[in-house]
């Protein structure tokens, strides 16, 4: 009986991923330090600092913790100066309405996102208008596949988890919303794999699973 629903936000109410390659890729071509799409996907929905292991993956260097610190915080800088030209018109067709759709049918809508910078992201596209709570890097300290997030975002929300469907596009996120005891909705990537209880290809079909707040998913 779900009433609330919970988004990740990189990969599902919006795709940052290019601009995440661009400042990472920025930082290792500094450094000399090889770095592809292919790493770059697999920081998807994990930490800054986690992916910052990836991105030095093949780095012959040992950098110690302070040095590691000033280089996320010199990607993130970059990040940050790319996301102040995001507006609304950079998240995905269909997402916006869905969100108005869902809200208005009575469901509790709310973020769960490994990313410090969602405020900003949330404030520059206008997502943050259809959240009812928001869960972000800033209020956890465990990366998905932990279910820390999703776990604070149900109780912002005062809404038990097992009464909340988590929507994720990472095999992490789905794996977490699982490990939260909430219904997992695989979404993108993750569809592929099956992963979740159910596996969405387009966001607007959301509208179609979630019809009544309360009254069981139509899968
Ligand atoms: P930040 P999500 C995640 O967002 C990104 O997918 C991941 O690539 C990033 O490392 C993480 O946020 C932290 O982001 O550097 O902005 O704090 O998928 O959990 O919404």
């Amino acid at each position: 009986m779900i009433k609330a629903i919970i988004f990740d936000l990189d990969g599902v109410l919006i795709s940052t991923d290019e601009l995440h390659y661009r400042a990472w890729k920025a930082l290792a071509d500094r450094l000399g330090v090889p770095f592809d799409r292919a790493q770059n996907d697999r920081c998807r929905g994990i930490s800054r600092m986690d992916s910052l292991e990836i991105v030095l993956g093949r780095s012959p260097v040992k950098y110690t913790l302070r040095e590691k610190e000033a280089f996320t915080a010199e990607k993130n800088e970059n990040y940050r100066s790319m996301l102040a030209s995001l507006t609304e018109s950079d998240v995905p067709e269909g997402v916006l309405p869905t969100l108005a759709l869902l809200k208005k049918r009575g469901y509790s809508l709310a973020l769960a996102s490994a990313s410090k910078n969602a405020p900003l992201i949330l404030e520059r596209t206008g997502l943050g208008a259809y959240l009812d709570a928001v869960a972000d890097g800033n209020c956890v300290t465990r990366s998905k596949p932990d279910p820390e997030v999703f776990l604070v975002a149900a109780e912002k929300l005062g809404i038990a988890p097992g009464e909340c469907a988590a929507v994720d596009d990472a095999l992490a996120g789905v794996e977490a919303a699982r490990a939260a005891g909430m219904l997992a909705v695989g979404y993108g990537d993750s569809t592929a794999s099956g992963a979740g209880d159910i596996n969405l290809e387009r966001f607007s079909q959301l509208a179609e699973v979630f019809t009544v707040p309360g009254e069981p998913v139509k899968s």
